[in-house]
Order: C-alpha cells, then sequence, then structure tokens
C-alpha cells in the first residue's frame, strides 16, 4: 500500500482564497513534475522550497500555483510530499486534482496521510488521533488537550506504564523457563508493588475519560420548565444572539431548539423546549413529548422558575421528578417582584436571573462548567483526556492486571499470573499503536476526512 503515491484536496470544498492539494509517496515529486510547468523543474528542486507555475492537464492550462517541495523524511507522512496550492475554488482545485490523478497518483482514503505518518513511525495511534480531535475541537480547552495529546503527553505516559509491565512480564517469565528457583519474597513484594502502581495509573487514567468525553462531544444540556418562564430567552442569553422567537404568549416555543454555545471552555448543546403543561392542540402535544424526551436524553437540566409567580403544583411535581438528574435550578425575572418560594435544591445549585437585563448569566455559566466538571483530573493529570477506544483498552488492561495480581498474591502457577499479564500489556499496547490490528486501524482512520 505504501508503494503509490496518494493525492486529495486537503482544504475543505467551497469558495476561498486558496485550495491546497496535496501528494504523498515516492513518486509525488515525479508525478507532481509531469503536470506543472515553471521556471524550475520540481524533480531537482531542493526541500522545502516553493515554486510558482501553472497545471497543466490535457494541453490546458488549469491554473496558476504556487508549489511546495517537501522531500523525505522531514515531513507530516516522512514521505516526499508536494503540496499545491490553487484557487479556491470547487472547480480549480478539481481540475488540479485531476491532474495529478492523471499524471499517476491515487486518490487518498480518508485519514490515509495520517494512517501514513502512523506506519512511518512518525506518530503514534495517539497521536493520529490526536489530530482528528485537533481538527474538531469546538473550544480552546479541547483544542489545548488535543494539542498535547498530539505532542505526545499521552502517548510517553502509556509508554511508561507499558515498559514496566513488559518488564514485570520478562521477569515472571525468565522464572517459568527455570521452575526449580523460587520468585525471592523481596522481589516477588517489589513486583506486586509494581503491578499496584500500574493498576492505580490505570484508574487516574480512566478518571479522565469522563471529561474526555465531554472535551470532544460537548454535553447535552436542556432547558426545561412551564410555558413563559422564559427558556428561550435564557437560550438567547446563553448563546448571545436572539436565536429562538420570545414573546408574552405561553406556548411560543412549540419545536425543539438545538444551539452549541462555548461555555468557559466546555461545548454545550443547548436545547430549548416547549413549554411543559397540558397541550392545547396537536402541534403543542408534538412539541411537549419532544421536550420530555430531550429532557431523558441531556446530561444536564436547566430547570426554569418563574420569580414573578408562585410554585405551581406542577412546578413542584417536576422539581420532584427530576431530583434524580444533574440539573441547575434557574430562578428567573428577579427584576419583578419576587413571588416564588420554594425550600431550595438539595445539590444547592440554584442560581437566580434575570433575562431581561442579563444579570445572573455569568454566575450561571460558571455554575454549568462545575456541574459538568467533576475536577477528578487535576495537577499532574490535567490537559490528558482519554478517548472512548483508550477508555475500553485500559478497562480491559485493569481487568486483566487485577486478576494477575489476584493469581500472583494467591501463589497460583506463574504461567497463569503471565498469561493475565500478558492480555493487560497487550490492551495497553492498542492505546499507542504498538498491538494493533488492521480493523482498529480502519475504524479509526475512517473517521478523518479525505485530505487529512
Ligand atoms: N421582566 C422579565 N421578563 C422576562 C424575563 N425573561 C423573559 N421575560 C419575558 O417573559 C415572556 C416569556 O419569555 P420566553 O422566553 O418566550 O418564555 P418561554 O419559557 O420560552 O415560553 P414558551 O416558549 O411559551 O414556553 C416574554 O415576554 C419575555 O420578554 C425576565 O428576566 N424579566
Ligand atoms: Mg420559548
Amino acid at each position: 500500500m505504501l508503494d503509490d503515491t496518494i493525492a486529495a484536496i486537503s482544504t475543505p470544498i467551497g469558495e476561498g482564497g486558496l485550495a491546497v492539494i496535496r501528494l504523498s509517496g515516492g513518486k509525488a515529486l515525479a508525478v507532481a513534475s509531469r503536470c506543472f510547468k515553471g521556471g524550475t523543474a520540481l524533480s531537482d528542486a531542493a526541500s522545502h522550497t516553493l515554486h510558482y507555475g501553472y497545471i497543466h492537464r490535457a494541453g490546458k492550462r488549469v491554473d496558476e500555483v504556487m508549489v511546495a517541495v517537501l522531500r523525505a523524511p522531514k515531513t507530516f507522512t516522512r514521505e516526499d510530499m508536494v503540496e499545491i496550492s490553487c484557487h479556491g475554488g470547487v472547480l480549480p482545485a478539481k481540475l488540479v486534482l485531476d491532474a495529478v490523478l492523471e499524471a499517476g497518483a491515487r486518490l487518498a482514503a480518508p485519514g490515509e496521510f495520517t494512517k501514513r505518518a502512523f506506519l512511518n513511525g512518525r506518530i503514534d495511534l495517539a497521536q493520529a488521533e490526536a489530530v482528528a480531535d485537533l481538527i474538531h475541537a469546538r473550544t480552546e480547552l479541547a483544542l489545548d488537550a488535543a494539542n498535547e495529546q498530539l505532542a505526545g503527553k499521552l502517548s510517553r505516559r502509556i509508554e511508561k506504564l507499558r515498559d514496566e509491565m513488559v518488564q514485570t512480564l520478562a521477569h515472571i517469565e525468565a522464572h517459568i523457563d527455570f521452575p526449580d528457583e523460587d520468585i525471592a519474597p523481596d522481589t516477588k513484594e517489589a513486583l506486586v508493588a509494581r503491578l499496584q502502581g500500574g493498576i492505580e495509573f490505570m484508574n487516574q487514567l480512566l478518571r479522565s475519560a469522563a471529561e474526555g468525553q465531554i472535551l470532544r462531544r460537548g454535553i447535552r444540556a436542556a432547558i426545561i420548565g412551564r410555558p413563559n418562564a422564559g427558556k428561550s430567552s435564557l437560550l438567547n442569553q446563553l448563546l448571545g444572539h436572539e436565536r429562538a422567537i420570545v414573546s408574552p404568549i405561553p406556548g411560543t416555543t412549540r419545536d425543539t431548539i438545538e444551539e452549541t454555545a462555548n461555555i468557559r471552555g466546555i461545548p454545550v448543546i443547548f436545547v430549548d423546549t416547549a413549554g411543559l403543561r397540558e397541550a392545547n392542540d396537536q402541534i403543542e402535544a408534538e412539541g411537549i413529548r419532544r421536550s420530555h424526551e430531550s429532557l431523558a436524553r441531556a446530561e444536564l437540566v436547566l430547570h426554569v422558575l418563574d420569580a414573578s409567580e408562585p410554585l405551581s403544583i406542577e412546578d413542584q411535581q417536576r422539581l420532584e421528578q427530576l431530583a434524580g438528574k444533574k440539573r441547575i435550578l434557574v430562578v428567573n425575572k428577579i427584576d419583578l417582584p419576587r413571588q416564588l418560594k420554594f425550600e431550595g435544591d438539595a445539590s444547592g445549585r440554584v442560581v437566580d436571573v434575570s433575562c431581561a437585563n442579563g444579570i445572573g448569566i455569568e454566575q450561571l455559566k460558571d455554575t454549568i462548567k462545575e456541574a459538568v466538571w467533576s475536577g477528578a483530573v487535576g495537577g499532574e493529570m490535567s490537559q490528558v483526556m482519554i478517548n472512548s477506544r483508550h477508555q475500553e483498552a485500559l478497562q480491559r488492561a485493569r481487568r486483566h492486571a487485577l486478576l494477575c495480581l489476584e493469581a500472583f498474591q494467591t501463589d497460583q502457577t506463574l504461567e497463569l499470573v503471565a498469561v493475565d499479564l500478558r492480555i493487560a500489556t497487550n490492551a495497553i499496547g492498542e492505546i499507542v499503536g504498538k498491538t494493533t490490528t488492521e480493523d482498529i486501524l480502519d475504524s479509526i482512520f475512517s473517521q478523518f476526512c479525505i485530505g487529512k
């Protein structure tokens, strides 16, 4: 697979100042030379130089371009690469791509450039995944975490953990080969301590999983409450623009409205819903059904109460109903004379706001962050955010490491101890790509866009 030269448009499809067509592979320079006409011959060009000229196809000039020549090994893929910057339109980019494909390149599969960077040993698997995280990052906090992972912060820790496990395994296997020699008690103690240290380290990494997911996917927050409480006004305040219709007529919002906002670095998908009450017509009934659906799917609930009205029986029931959910009580309309009285909330998350003039909104944003960010990952571990694949591998590794520890401590045969340790070590290796199957690679890289 690595013998051929791949090409793709690496910029988004659409109109822009520039589009970039990228080539990688042993024949990248030869392929580009075949369709490029300029002052210099690309095949003689020095590495990391830029060349002005034209791309030709079937005897016709296609576009005026700048071509970057990047010779192996100091490139993204560690192969020879060429980057052609052409005019940023759908057609120029496509015609330049056609030209290089006709000159002998093959269209790249999704993520194939990054896959080559991995296969050629420039980055490991966790770093390759960080490239995708970086592209999809929606907040600076997510970007920072992706950058740290790309720089190898997670990889170095995983490598260290794996090295220790490999050493322990080697030690145990050495004794299997010489069954007459028992492991000395102090050596055994040291091995047990090292295993326990490894398990504790896995636990720490696993604790970062929830926050890693939040940074990558965002968190769903449903805004619910009775009609006219100010749910749509609250959505608009949190987004900073007039997204949803606000009116004094109860039952204004009939459909759910979803919009993502950056709340203190966390991507939060807010869902404004139809006010909960007995529906007046079929459309409202469907709206309310959707409100309940959003409520069920939400990881966080913003329950809006109207400070200028007494608590209704429905409000009271809903407060009790939602006690098990992660929620924030948003007491709105505090600019009006207060009629609302209630006992507070066990979770203690109550924020007074006025959507009419923005009072309390910043405080509410802090409370949202506090509610979803457990703070479980602090100090040393901060900015190491494992993804669900890492989580699955770590859980498997931990399970077998625990089995191994138990077998070791209860003086089972060393063969038995070694079996579980080997499984655990391989699972850890999967995270950085030391032990990976073609299936795992395919599923990771197929999630990339073409040209990356
Ligand atoms: N005085 C005052 N009025 C508010 C405040 N927030 C919202 N309102 C008004 O309350 C009315 C209802 O606001 P909406 O945001 O449409 O309420 P909602 O909960 O989305 O209502 P439905 O979509 O009908 O369920 C509007 O007239 C708003 O201008 C507030 O903080 N103070
Ligand atoms: Mg509304």
